[in-house]
């Protein structure tokens, strides 16, 4: 059995859990919190971060999510999430670098930083400023994918690919915190809507990261 290390709001452990959920691959979860430093998860992943799949019965350690995600895709028959043409599958790889460099450095690293890692870490304020200017690049985050659904039923193409996990992974976390507000992006709100009543989304709204809870909406499938 896999053990993913990492904790409820790590986005790119949540792109690697809906992977593998939606390859009906079983998995445990280990909590780990990366600003914690532990000396036994450092000799898993010397880079610190989550999240790491370590599997004892096979003597395997995974880290960085993307390389993750290539070994599960290239292990896993089940539900091809990088797939199509050599050209599909350059476009899938594009729009997940974007939700995972972009998105993460505009949007969600910022409201972790301000809304979990102050409180919970360092025991600070969040800046009102930089939360708003988070909130406001989120809206050129959500154009964009309203522009990519008006061409496409998903958001690399014809099928859903592991773009919508990498972007609906990021979203639910800045969701999560308070720092997406869907009016205005119908197509946005109408696929990730599509994403929370999968059952592979379940278990990731379920949880809860303690001290901070998310805004009514979060959890909602019908929201
Ligand atoms: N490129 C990495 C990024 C992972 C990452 O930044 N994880 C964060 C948590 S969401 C982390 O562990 N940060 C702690 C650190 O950078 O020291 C991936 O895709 O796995």
């Amino acid at each position: 059995m896999w053990q993913v290390y990492q904790f409820p709001l790590c986005p790119f452990s949540r792109k690697v859990r809906l992977l593998l959920s939606e390859k009906g691959i079983g998995y445990e979860l280990w909590r780990e919190n990366p600003w914690e430093h532990r000396e036994e998860f450092l000799s898993l992943n010397p880079a610190g971060r989550t999240p790491v799949l370590h599997n004892p019965a096979k003597g395997l350690t995974l880290a960085d999510s993307r390389a993750i995600c290539e070994y599960l895709e290239e292990t896993s028959d089940n539900h091809p999430m990088i797939n199509g043409t050599a050209a599909n599958r350059a476009e899938i790889r594009r729009l997940v670098a974007l939700f995972d460099e972009n998105l993460y450095g505009d949007v969600t690293a910022p409201m972790l930083h301000e809304r979990m890692t102050k409180r919970i870490v360092q025991r600070a304020a969040p800046d009102s400023r930089v939360l708003r200017e988070a909130m406001k690049l989120a809206h050129e985050h959500l154009e964009y994918i309203d522009y990519l659904l008006d061409h496409r039923p998903w958001l690399a193409g014809a099928t859903m690919s592991l773009a919508d996990l990498a972007a609906a992974a990021q979203l639910s976390v800045a969701d999560y915190l308070g720092g997406i507000d869907w009016a205005g992006h119908e197509q946005a709100r109408s696929w990730y809507s599509v994403f929370k009543s999968r059952p592979s989304f379940g278990p990731l709204l379920a949880e809860r990261m303690e001290v901070i809870q998310p805004p009514s909406h979060y959890g909602d499938v019908n929201a």
